[in-house]
């Protein structure tokens, strides 16, 4: 998993990236399959997308992987950063578990004998039961496969299983952080904690089998993070033979009088939604696409990014973190029915993926909002509670980030008290109306927003936009033309930057043009089978609204 520093330098890691060993099994029941008769016939890059490559290209079913690796005898953590969307995992022919989610990291462990060792993946890309959290009507194409990182970490006999690093004050320079542990032998072992260079703290403490360790630091010189200077520090911390890295900005995030503060300033949120997507990688991001991806957000003038609508992946983060560019992060999901929001199983599945998204990404400064159920029935009776859970669950493990959702009908929404930040998607020009009503209609959702009691919270316009089928144009300007996708968001970003000041926050639907499922329904209305609301098409070629934007952003700058 490319990050940007070594998460560990005492733990012996190995990386299992590269071409793994491959057998597209079809529609078959992973219960059903004898490992020891699969016929592994092809290969494929871990991480990528089998589904994203021409052979196997939109084929939904069940594949094996298979990699080789030799290991010293002793315990062995298997961390796979993101398979799409379930998958059982064997370690020389046995099972270890199974996974259901994408997105979000996971482990799994063995005690190893020494000697070589065969790691087995079987990857289901399918919707139903096994997948609770996918959907085949959402609209965006739900990519298969090891689509992240894949590492085998050996571990001692205590091992660090996370680090939480908050800001208490930034006027203090004042954190702290919680160390997660587990030990096979509860006992003494040495703590120390390092900030870049500065050693804060060196005891023995006695470990149980499992617990935590929470320490404060005022750190006097440490520089605060901003969007406009992003000073990073860098934390270690030793424990007995294991170490964990992480990095985090000293700052605070809050809401106040209708704004979201930074540091105490008001901010004013100026950006796009980004799907983590490619016609040839699917949702792999290598690298290369994801810093040319943070380049263009920059070269926009944006100052804000909506990760829709799952967890983004941690390198994207860490670039953002280095940027100073702010972070929607949220959990997966589009438009659930009522009846699937509120089945326990579902629900369970995403309580497990929020735990998982948080402990990922809860370092990283950059977030500064987290967000849930994108266009659910927020205004439904019994979608209520499912918001009330979620969200109560994401202040329970991180209250020190406003929590929101993207409401699809602000007008009959039941859960805005819920939310820090209130969050509007809305079309005007596009779904309703011409673009000449986009001004009044921003106008009178503020407005309804207000008399709903909730003046006090800031108030973001989470999406907008319009189709522009790239390189299309005619003589007046029609729907699906570029010249229409720019007079709109022309007209949007004007009215939210010049004609008002109520609302805070605009997220542009959406930064790339992405495929979208393969559901009839969806794929007729969406040329090429492609959203094409993006400012620059699917191989990231800006349009003419990419420019009408960057001109009105870069003011601001
Ligand atoms: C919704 C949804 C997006 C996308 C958009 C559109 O607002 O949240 O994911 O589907 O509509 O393009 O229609």
């Amino acid at each position: 998993m490319t990050r940007r520093f070594t998460v560990h330098e005492r733990r012996p890691v190995t990386r299992l990236d590269g071409i793994w060993d491959f057998a597209y099994l079809g529609d078959v029941d992973p219960d059903d399959v004898a490992l020891d008769r699969i016929a592994y016939d092809d290969v494929m890059a871990v991480p990528g997308c089998f589904d994203a490559t021409p052979a196997y290209n939109a084929r939904r079913g069940l594949a094996a992987y298979r990699t080789r690796v030799r290991v010293e005898a002793g315990r062995q953590r298997l961390v796979f950063h993101g398979v799409q969307h379930w998958c059982r995992v064997f370690w020389n022919g046995e099972p270890l578990r199974d996974h259901a989610g994408g997105f979000t990291a996971f482990t799994t462990d063995t005690d190893a004998e020494a000697g070589p060792a065969e790691i087995t993946v079987l990857v289901d890309n399918r919707f139903g039961e096994r997948a609770p959290l996918h959907m085949e009507h959402f609209d965006w194409y739900h990519y298969g496969g090891i689509s992240r990182g894949v590492e085998l970490h050996r571990l001692g006999e205590a091992w660090i299983e996370g680090l939480k690093i908050d800001t208490v004050s930034v006027a203090e320079r004042r954190i702290e952080v919680r160390v997660d542990y587990t030990a096979d032998r509860p006992g003494p072992a040495a703590l120390a904690i390092d900030c870049d260079g500065r050693g804060l703290l060196a005891e023995t403490v006695e470990l149980e089998s499992s617990g935590s360790i929470t320490r404060s630091f005022t750190i006097p010189r440490l520089a605060p993070w901003s969007t406009t200077d992003p000073r990073l520090a860098t934390l270690t911390v030793a424990l007995g033979d294991d170490d964990l890295r992480e990095r985090f900005g000293l700052r605070e995030v809050a809401t106040a009088d209708g704004r979201l503060t930074l540091n105490g300033e008001p901010v004013r949120l100026l950006g796009v939604n980004r799907h983590e997507a490619h016609p040839q990688f699917g949702h792999s991001q290598p690298p290369a696409l994801l810093v040319a991806d943070v380049q263009q957000l920059r070269d926009l003038g944006a100052n804000f990014v909506r990760g829709s609508h799952y967890p983004l992946d941690p390198l994207f983060l860490d670039l953002c973190d280095e940027a100073g560019i702010l972070v929607w992060c949220e959990s997966v999901g589009w438009q659930y029915p009522v009846e699937h929001l509120t089945d326990p199983v579902f629900v369970d599945a995403q309580l497990a993926h929020l735990d998982a998204m948080v402990a990922a990404a809860q370092n990283h400064p950059s977030i500064v909002l987290w967000g849930v159920l994108n266009e659910c029935p927020s205004w439904s009776a019994d979608g209520r509670p499912v918001y009330e859970r979620l969200l109560g669950r994401l202040k329970e493990i991180d209250p020190t980030r406003p929590v929101t959702y993207a409401t699809l009908n602000v007008y009959e929404d039941r859960c805005l008290d819920l939310a820090d930040v209130v969050s509007v998607n809305t079309y005007p020009g596009w779904y309703f109306g011409d673009v000449a009503d986009v001004p009044a209609e921003l106008d009178r959702i503020a407005a309804h927003v207000d008399a709903e009691g909730h003046a006090d919270k800031p108030l973001i316009v989470s999406e907008i936009g319009a189709g522009a089928v790239p390189g299309w144009n005619d003589q007046r300007g029609s729907l699906w033309t570029e010249a229409y996708q720019a007079e709109l968001l022309s007209t949007v970003v004007d009215h939210v930057m010049d004609g008002q000041d109520r609302i805070s926050g605009l997220g542009v639907w959406v930064l790339g043009d992405f495929r979208t499922t393969e559901h009839r329904e969806m794929a007729l209305k969406r040329p090429r089978g492609v959203n094409d609301k993006g400012l620059v098409d699917e191989y990231r070629r800006p349009k003419q609204a990419f420019h009408a934007v960057r001109e009105r952003f870069r003011r601001e700058a």
